[in-house]
């Protein structure tokens, strides 16, 4: 799929693209039993909410299950990426935001490229990521917030906090804005959030400022994040690098599969 000269303008301004129900309800099924299976794999790959039990993220699941591994090459997201960024890219990271009914925590306010930079010496924000909603979004549940625009002001912030939530992956909380930071940002950008049903997906700048609330829905709102790196922008990591499951080491470059994930996976029930 090729995005039109209208969308990659409107990507390049905003900051982000939203392609509506882009996946198909059968296909968000087959991505939530995946996740279903993938929580189940013990490790420090899950990362559970403050103080309880619930699954607030879990990393490098297209590591463990062929439907995401297929879905990072699917030839409706993979050619947009590389029409945005450019045709060697990889997975850099890749992680599930569970956001469960009733309690999901929020994700503070933040660019990620700051945390890249920081924690792995990634030299440019040479990245784009896509968020695939695996549940209808609403104003209810907790939706992504994002600054339109923002992208264009570069860094914000500079350090991390002293204390971090983790020695291996960052929190929002550790590189939150200010307030008087967002207030300012919002001032001139504004705010907005894309909604949609399940199957959707955003396409984002790594440095647009974004965050968002907690969710106190009976309604659970789980985003899967990938981010697509530069081959030529390998991390430069100051001391050791993040483990493999929250930096992918994997760089070769990615090449669109001929079909959708799902026609692939069908195939190989089939054959097996
Ligand atoms: N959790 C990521 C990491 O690399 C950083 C966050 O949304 C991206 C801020 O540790
Ligand atoms: C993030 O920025 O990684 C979290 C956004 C969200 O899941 O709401
Ligand atoms: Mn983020």
């Amino acid at each position: 799929m090729r995005l039109t000269r209208h969308q990659v303008d409107q990507y390049h301004d905003q900051g982000f693209l939203t392609l509506e129900a882009l996946l198909d309800p059968r296909e968000v099924d087959t991505l939530r039993a995946a996740l279903d299976r993938d929580v189940k794999t013990p490790g420090p790959q899950l990362v559970t909410e403050d103080g309880g039990t619930e699954v607030r993220a879990v990393y490098s699941s297209h590591q463990r299950q062929p439907e995401y591994a297929g879905l990072v090459r699917d030839p409706r997201i993979l050619p947009a990426v590389q029409q945005l960024l450019t045709d060697d890219v990889y997975i850099y990271q890749f992680k599930i935001n569970a956001k469960p009914a009733f309690g999901g925590d929020k994700w503070a306010w933040h660019q990620d490229y700051l945390a890249w930079r920081l924690a792995d010496g990634l030299p440019a924000p040479r990245q784009t990521s896509i968020g695939v909603f695996l549940d209808d979004v609403t104003e209810f549940n907790g939706p992504v917030i994002f600054l339109p625009g923002s992208h264009r002001d570069g860094l914000v912030r500079e350090g991390r906090s002293a204390s971090a939530k983790s020695d291996q992956h960052l929190d929002p909380d550790d590189i939150s804005l200010t307030p008087q930071q967002l207030a300012t940002l919002v001032d001139r950008h504004g705010m907005t959030s894309p909604k949609g049903p399940a199957g959707s997906v955003v396409l984002f700048s790594p440095e647009i400022v974004h965050g968002s609330a907690p969710n106190m829905s009976p309604f659970a709102r789980r985003l899967l994040i990938a981010t697509y790196n530069d081959t030529a922008n390998l991390p430069r990591p100051a001391g050791a690098p993040r483990p493999d499951y929250v930096v992918c080491r994997d760089t070769e470059p990615l090449r669109p599969l001929d079909a959708p994930f799902s026609a692939a996976l069908a195939l190989r029930t089939v054959t097996s």
